[in-house]
């Protein structure tokens, strides 16, 4: 997958553990928000949110066959980013990243320099795909 071979060929953008839900589905509201702890990609315009977190760094960057399955991945291109309204979440640091296909997600961690930098990066991925 592309994944596993940006882990291999050292392209990764980005790489961490966030705290994540999705909120709509292609359009679809979804009922309720099951916020859970993911090992989150970054890389070639694509962010992939793993079923765990616990994959991570124990192993995960040099065993790429040993990643979890994704659950889900957003492409960029066509996505839009922004800072959850507070009624969205009453958690802090949240952000909502819209997927082409209407598919809505928060993405969430307790310190702001970290969730920053991920801001920062998908922003930016959103940028370039959409230049052309
Ligand atoms: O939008 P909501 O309903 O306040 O979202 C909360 C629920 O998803 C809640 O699950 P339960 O309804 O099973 O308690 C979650 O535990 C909360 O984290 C959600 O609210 P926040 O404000 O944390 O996104």
């Amino acid at each position: 997958s592309p994944v596993t071979a940006a882990l291999v060929t050292k392209t990764l953008d980005k790489a961490g553990v966030l705290h994540r839900t999705r909120t709509v589905d292609k359009g679809k509201r979804l009922r309720k928000k099951h916020w859970s702890a993911s090992w989150t990609v970054l890389e070639g315009g694509v962010l992939t949110f793993f079923k765990d977190s616990k994959t991570s760094a124990s192993g995960g960057l040099r065993q790429p066959s040993k990643l979890s399955t994704p659950e889900y991945t957003v492409e960029l291109k066509g996505a839009s980013l922004s800072w959850a309204p507070k009624d969205k979440s009453s958690k802090k640091n949240v952000l909502e990243l819209r997927s082409r296909d209407g598919s809505e997600y928060l993405i969430q961690h307790d310190s702001e320099a970290i969730i920053s930098t991920w801001h920062k990066a998908i922003a930016q991925g959103i940028q370039e795909l959409s230049a052309d």
